[in-house]
């Protein structure tokens, strides 16, 4: 680190342009590749968009629930047992194949357990019966394969899986939810089963608002509880229904720190919000160094389409050891190099990581435990390549959420560990990265939004992945761009560079990097990809994230 506090990662002119949705509020943390200049960057380059849609980012590396995996190591300190935590995210449900669907169809000295007499069934849901204990592993123990397991059920993710119909089958901290299960070398087959519903570090504190909060149709105020530290915040609605979140108070400060109307008009915002308006919001208070926590609480401005009713969690912790888990899913990435893509092991992507890891070092932190899984069957081919929806404004080719990219998240379902979930695919049009929130719904496995995903097969060799990783970490970690493409929106930093539209010397209504190289083009978060610094803030707040432990 040098003098002021700017951290060299990496300079490397990666080229890009970006496209600009109708409504400038909300950031898409996508990384995107388009007008390739800097060939020597392998990247073709690297863009978020300002839209009304979250998502941003990613990473890779190593273990599996599988033939040649080996055993994953488990890390003591999740914080599983968190007492009154109201169910968090959406879940669908999966057919009950089979004569039984939990233990209670079943005789009380025997299971309900997989139907290993079929032959697997990819994509089909898992046929269970009453039968004897298979394996000696109870539920939520690690496991390589499904004779390991009591319940012969052994997750894509690599844990031992006790069967369920309803949420009631679960312990109070789980839920029942759909997990893919690996039942052949090439075969994955779903089954409801009961999984913790939040996997964050041991000494996170975890506080939850009394349970069911009413919201009328129109606009209402959601009191959120204090916390002494940066805390991350999650609001969850009923889940056929949205919310809008239009501001954030502290009640420390009396004063609005987020606001979005202000935002649009291009006012600072000192605690941006990002929300699409779906049913689960994840936000970060502070995000902004210059804010303290606010003890007594904060009130969320939200506006209902309908009557409904909220749940809302807040996850606090001091700054630790600042220790990155990751959990890589290979999802046929790296079939440009390798026949089917590259599966757990695969040493370009250790290298990968490996310098993310050194990057990370450089501002005091880490990337810890590696576990590796290798998504087999169909779901492997359909979700390596993923197609973007796009839509032409004026001139534009404005590109949306690439399809099926809730499916890819969802494999995670069933994640014991806490850490970063990454997806490592071949291609998604121009995206390169694309990450699951700003932040991301830090330790909520199994949801449309639980992730990052990495198309590498448009990164060569990889050797530049490393830097796109670290941009869309620290979108997933809570980062927003340093000035996005309009110039005429700003993070809430004090200490980031700001390129105002003032800098747009060709009058594109788009800021270049090299129009913007000495107002911030060279500043990681910048909105091209083009740069490599983190400011002290910005470490500050990646430094923050409940999900380092
Ligand atoms: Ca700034
Ligand atoms: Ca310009």
């Amino acid at each position: 680190m040098d003098s002021d506090g700017q951290v060299a990662v990496r300079t490397c002119a990666l080229a890009a342009s970006l496209s600009v949705r109708a409504l400038g509020q909300i950031t898409s943390g996508a990384t995107r590749r388009q007008g390739v200049r800097a060939r020597v960057c392998l990247l073709r380059a690297l863009v978020a968009q300002w839209c009304l849609l979250t998502l941003c980012a990613l990473l890779a590396l190593s273990t599996a629930c599988g033939d040649e995996a080996a055993a994953s190591n488990s890390i003591e300190s999740a914080n599983y047992f968190v007492q009154n935590v109201p169910p968090l995210g959406c879940f669908g449900s999966v057919a009950s194949v089979g004569s039984c669907a939990r233990r209670a169809d079943c005789d009380p000295s025997e299971r309900c357990v997989f139907d290993s007499s079929l032959v697997p069934d990819d994509r089909m849901p898992a046929s269970l019966r009453c039968a004897a204990p298979v394996g000696a592993r109870v539920a939520l123990q690690n496991c390589e394969r499904g004779a390991d397991c009591q319940s012969g059920l052994c997750a894509l993710t690599g844990v031992c899986l006790e069967p369920c119909l309803r949420q009631d089958d679960c312990a109070e901290t789980q839920s029942c939810r759909p997990v893919e299960v690996r039942t052949s070398v090439d075969t994955l087959q779903p089954v409801m089963a009961c999984t913790h519903r939040l996997v964050l570090p041991a000494d996170v504190e975890i506080k939850a608002s009394p349970r069911g909060h009413e919201l009328r149709r129109g606009n209402n105020d959601v009191p959120i509880p204090g916390a002494a530290q940066p805390a991350l915040v999650y609001l969850q609605g009923d889940c056929d229904r949205s919310v809008d979140v239009l501001t954030l108070r502290s009640l420390d400060l009396g004063r609005n720190v987020y606001d979005r109307g202000q935002l649009a008009l291009g006012k600072r915002s000192e605690n941006t919000v990002l929300h699409d308006g779906s049913s689960l919001a994840a936000l970060m208070f502070p995000n902004n160094p210059d804010l303290a926590p606010s003890l007594t609480g904060l009130t969320l401005g939200v506006r209902s389409p309908t009557a409904q009713h909220v749940e809302v969690v807040v996850a606090a912790r001091a700054p630790g050891a600042g220790i990155l888990d990751l959990n890589v899913f290979y999802v046929g990435g790296g079939a440009e190099i390798v026949e089917g893509g590259f599966q757990p092991g695969e040493r370009r992507v250790a290298r990968m990581l490996d310098n993310l890891d050194q990057r990370l070092r450089v501002v005091g932190m880490s990337v810890g435990q590696i576990r590796e899984f290798d998504v087999v069957g169909a779901l492997r081919e359909e979700l390596s390549v993923l197609e973007v929806p796009s839509r032409m404004v004026g001139e534009r080719r404005i590109e949306g959420r690439p399809k099926r990219l809730d499916e890819l998240f969802k494999l995670s379902s069933g994640l014991d560990t806490p850490g970063l979930n990454i997806f490592l695919i071949r291609d998604m049009s121009s995206y390169v990265g694309i990450a699951g929130g700003i932040p991301g719904v830090l330790g909520l496995h199994g949801t449309e939004r639980s992730g990052v995903a990495l198309a590498i097969d448009q990164m060569g060799e990889l050797d530049d992945g490393d830097l796109v990783l670290l941009h869309e970490l620290g979108h997933f970690l809570g980062l927003f761009h340093t000035t996005e493409s309009s110039g005429t929106v700003l993070d809430p930093l004090a200490d980031t560079a700001e390129c105002t539209s003032a800098e747009d010397k060709d009058e594109d209504r788009e800021l270049s990097t090299d129009e913007c190289w000495d107002e911030g083009a060279d500043n990681l978060m910048f909105w091209t990809g083009s740069g490599a610094l983190l400011t002290k803030e910005q470490i500050a707040v990646m430094a923050s994230s409940v999900l380092l432990r």
